[in-house]
């Protein structure tokens, strides 16, 4: 656990909400929604935040102005292909804190996308990093390969080396179809670790659900810099979600994580997304889906009665959040149903909790229950005139 908490304490997020978000089916931003994401990733504490290249639209050209004017405490970047029209158009905006550069390095994006080959792409490379180099020396200058996994470790290499001496900040290793195992991330940028003197940044698709887990290896491995977007948004299915790289982070330091980030933003960010790009948040979703934090079995209620962190890794207060016990349903237990009737000011001796609990469960293998149900026999069977000793059973409600 210490060797793990070490490889990561310096980690900064990349979140690209605003550029690979944008590339969700459902995300057409208005300038209010960017400054509204923007401002509340910045209050949230990311250390970058990436925009949309300026040369897509005169939408995006002006929003990433304006969001360059906002004096936010992230570093703001915009993302270009490695083409000089691209470039001049992102140097052109004042208060821009970066530059990354990608390009497709596998055999099919070189062929069926800009038909260049690795010595071209090289060359291509140095004046564009020579041309921010040298009009704003200020720039941070990230170069990305894209679709890292399935390109020639060898070219990779190459490219990668050229780049760095070239001096870039940081290199990008992208798994832009979602392809790569967490073993293959760890090898990939334990490897990167060793050749470049540049930060490692991770870009992680998650079609095949393994974002999260390689964003993790990345950094163990080495990397400093991971990329994510509110919920995952993004091409196809999406990257690395902002939540769930918390949780994972969380998980193994918490308070490294409290103290780098107002976790307690986090359920606003995702409700505004989600809003936003007219989704609900997913039910299982990490820290905000609506199951994230309700305990449902009678063993399960009754240890987190007992002590929270019996079955939580995340503790909802941290968020802002708090815990659900669910008690209408079969698999409710005694303490459960004494935990609900002393939330309603109740109190029933242990054989009648056996009884009621037991009478719940019954009557839950035939209907659905809801919360009111429950109370409403807990509230019968705690009328009973006491000191009768009758253990009659109160009717239930629609008869019984
Ligand atoms: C894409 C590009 C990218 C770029 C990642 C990066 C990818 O939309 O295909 O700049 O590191 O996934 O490769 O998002
Ligand atoms: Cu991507």
């Amino acid at each position: 656990m210490k060797r793990e908490t070490a490889a990561i304490k310096g980690f900064k997020i990349i979140d690209s909400t605003l550029r690979e978000g944008e590339q969700f089916v459902g995300a057409n931003f208005t300038t209010g929604q960017k400054i509204d994401i923007a401002c509340t990733l910045d209050e949230f504490g990311v250390e970058y935040i990436e925009l949309t290249s300026p040369v897509v639209s005169p939408r995006s050209f002006q929003d990433l102005r304006i969001i360059c004017t906002l004096g936010l405490s992230a570093v703001v970047l915009t993302h270009i292909r490695c083409r000089e029209e691209d470039a001049i158009r992102a140097l052109e905006v004042e208060g821009l804190g970066g530059v990354d550069i990608v390009i497709g390095t596998s055999s099919p994006l070189r062929r069926f996308s800009h038909g260049l080959d690795i010595p071209e792409i090289i060359d291509r490379a140095r004046e564009i990093i020579t041309l921010i180099r040298e009009s704003r020396p200020e720039l941070e200058v990230r170069f990305s390969t894209e679709d890292s996994f399935r390109s020639s470790r060898e070219d990779l290499l190459r490219i990668y080396r050229a780049v760095d001496e070239l001096g870039v900040d940081r290199v990008g290793v992208a798994d832009t179809v979602g392809i790569a195992t967490p073993f293959q991330v760890y090898e990939l940028v334990a490897v990167l670790r060793r050749e470049v003197r540049a930060e490692i940044e991770f870009h992680g698709h998650n079609d095949t659900g393994c974002a999260i887990a390689n964003s993790y290896a990345a950094l163990l491995a080495g990397a400093d810099c991971v990329d994510t977007s509110v919920l995952g948004i993004g091409e196809r299915n999406g990257i690395t979600s902002l939540g769930g790289l918390i949780a994972r982070l969380y998980a193994l330091d918490p308070e490294l994580i409290k103290g780098k980030y107002n976790l307690r933003l986090l359920p606003r960010l995702d409700a505004m997304v989600a809003d936003i790009v007219g989704v609900d948040i997913p039910f299982n979703n990490y820290i905000t889906g609506i199951a994230a934090f309700t305990h449902k079995a009678g063993i399960h209620a009754k240890a987190i009665l007992n002590e929270p962190s019996t079955y939580e890794v995340l503790r909802p207060e941290d968020f802002g959040l708090t815990r659900y016990i669910s008690i209408a349903h079969r698999l409710t237990g005694r303490n459960a149903i004494r935990w609900r009737a002393e939330q309603l000011g109740l109190k029933l001796d242990e054989d009648e909790l056996q009884e009621v609990t037991a009478h719940i469960k019954t009557l839950a293998d035939g209907q659905h229950l809801s919360l009111d149900d429950v109370d409403a026999i807990i509230r019968r069977w705690a009328k009973r005139a006491p000191g009768t000793g009758a253990r009659g059973r109160p009717a239930a409600k629609g008869g019984t």
